[in-house]
């Protein structure tokens, strides 16, 4: 049985049924995403760009070393990078930037852009999973900043963030350096409004899940009958988003059915947001020594510099 159809299939056997999240990048769901980082609501890529141009100088001044890996997780076309990465080689003598993405087509996107904004910049890109693909730069013997950009931290169960900070933290060395983009807490009106736009961007990247259980694994989900559900709870900091049955239906995937009472929920993301305090506390969690964080002029987002 393919992963997609065993995960699908057994998280939707569950009492409380769910979809990982993962799933939500296909082609399709990659481009509605795409539409979601440039809606008014969706204030996150706005705020990091911020940071991103403003404290390039301020970041770039903890680097002492000429020769850094800037090995970028979850690159995607790169097109946040070019200010920053412009100031890197400005101030580096010779940086390499290594942008590592599951999507070889969008690591083709991610190296021609940069090479063309930055012409004589070294340019390394690694396909693949960064569990697999963080293996083959190990013998690499320069300095490392590894950047783990747009809040992709929040999409991960408490527990796994933590983890995987600690995988990060084994995989450098004494000295070198994480750079983290994550997302505030904040008035809960503006995280809640982030994922419920008016538009309706949020709702069709949820119900593209559905639509895509149809087309891979032959299901019979009727999108007109689920609804999106988006929520925040300002004391755990975590944004929920839910599909919604609105009717009493039995669906089809692989010859089983499964059942939906009206108004039953299939979870399909967190997005969680951090204090600074907690952000500090993962830190040391994870064994980084030192850190410090850059935020925007509204204080939403902060670009985090742990060092190991
Ligand atoms: C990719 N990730 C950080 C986004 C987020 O904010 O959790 C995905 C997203 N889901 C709905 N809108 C955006």
């Amino acid at each position: 049985m393919n992963n997609f159809l065993q995960d699908v299939t057994e998280s939707l056997a569950k009492s409380h049924k769910s979809i990982p999240s993962k799933y939500f990048y296909d082609e399709k769901g990659s481009r509605i995403f795409q539409e979601i980082m440039t809606l008014e609501a969706y204030y996150l890529p706005r705020c990091e760009m911020e940071i991103l141009e403003q404290s390039a100088a301020a970041i770039l001044s903890h680097f002492n070393d000429q020769n850094m890996d800037f090995i970028d997780l979850g690159a995607g076309d790169g097109s946040k990078m070019i200010s920053f990465l412009r100031q890197v080689h400005h101030k580096l003598n010779a940086p390499s930037y290594i942008p590592m993405d599951i999507s070889p087509e969008i690591l083709k996107v991610n190296q021609n852009l940069i090479q063309n904004a930055i012409p004589n910049l070294d340019i390394l890109a690694i396909p693949g999973d960064y569990f697999v693909s963080t293996h083959q730069i190990k013998q690499r013997p320069n300095p490392m900043v590894v950047m783990y950009m747009g809040s992709n931290i929040g999409n991960f169960r408490l527990e796994e963030a933590v983890e995987f900070l600690r995988f990060i933290n084994d995989f450098l060395n004494k000295g070198d350096f994480l750079l983290m983009g994550v997302d505030l807490k904040k008035d809960p009106s503006t995280i809640q409004a982030a994922y419920n736009d008016k538009e309706g961007v949020t709702k069709k990247f949820n119900l593209n899940l559905l639509e895509r259980i149809n087309r891979e694994l032959g299901a019979n989900f009727n999108l007109d009958l689920f609804d999106h559900y988006g929520t925040y709870n300002p004391s755990s900091g975590e944004a929920q988003s839910y599909l919604i049955s609105l009717e009493e239906q039995l669906i089809s995937i692989a010859e089983k059915k499964y059942h939906f009472e009206k108004f039953e929920t299939i979870h399909t993301e967190i997005s969680r947001k951090f204090s600074l305090v907690e952000l500090n506390d993962m830190g040391h969690e994870s064994g980084f020594t030192w850190n410090k964080h850059f935020l925007d002029s509204k204080a939403f987002f902060s670009l985090s510099l742990f060092r190991k």
